[in-house]
């Protein structure tokens, strides 16, 4: 049965039967230090301290047995999936493909392109490797999903305005209903996050809804049908 989750800028009314958690690209590239985040010169640190709150918000959904979706930022280790232009984009100190402290940058199967251990996939979980920023470019997600019959996502993950924010609005475009987890997503730049969260329900929810852990954990548990 559905039910309402307050959210702004109104009421996600959520029905189990349809809805997914996506975490977004936990994966020590983006986290530890010597990865990709690091490489860009950002300050890694603020991304560790949402990893709790990641870790029971998957807890949330695996105590029911919905869908859960992790996504990696992950290249082809011969990076025929890597177009020169994101390759060589700016100045970092180590390029994708390039081999750092957890070995090559972004490429799957190597160390630093793992998910945190903390929030490790468990059997059944679907994992995709997504070479963009978007989860669908590139990747059978929306086949998956529409094998499942989902029609909502609950995003979770790094970074809010680069890869959660594409990933929502390539989602939105394709018909699915967004929710944010505010407190389950962060950027190296809190105002970028800000701006991002903002940008997403604005105008009535252009992009989707947001809400906390607290109050989804809270909706959940009270269940208040809606209709
Ligand atoms: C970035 C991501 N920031 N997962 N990737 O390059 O947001």
């Amino acid at each position: 049965m559905a039910f309402a989750v307050p959210a702004r800028p109104y009421d996600f009314i959520l029905d189990p039967k349809h809805v997914a958690l996506v975490v977004i690209d936990m994966q020590r590239d983006f986290i530890e230090t010597g990865g990709f985040g690091d490489a860009l010169g950002n300050d890694v640190s603020r991304l560790t301290k949402i990893v709790p709150t990641v870790a029971a918000l998957i807890a949330l959904f695996r105590a029911r047995k919905l869908p859960i979706v992790h996504t990696r930022e992950a290249h082809r280790p011969d990076l025929s999936d890597c177009p020169p232009a994101k390759r060589l984009r700016g100045k970092p100190g180590l390029r994708i493909g390039d081999v750092g402290a957890m070995g090559r940058i972004l490429v799957a199967g190597e160390p630093g392109n793992q998910i945190l251990p903390e929030l490790a996939p468990v059997e059944g979980e679907i994992v995709i490797d997504k070479p963009g920023k978007g989860m669908f470019w590139g990747t059978g997600l929306q086949d998956t999903l529409a094998g499942l019959g989902i029609t909502q996502l609950v995003f979770a993950g790094v970074t809010t305005e680069v890869c959660v924010q594409t990933s929502m609005r390539e989602a939105n475009d394709r018909g699915y209903e967004c929710m944010l987890v505010e407190d389950a997503t962060e950027s190296y730049f809190p105002e970028f996050k800000a701006a991002a969260i903002e940008m997403i329900v604005a105008q009535g929810g252009i992009v989707g809804w947001a809400t906390p852990l607290s109050v989804l954990e809270n909706a959940f548990a009270e269940q208040v049908v809606h209709g």
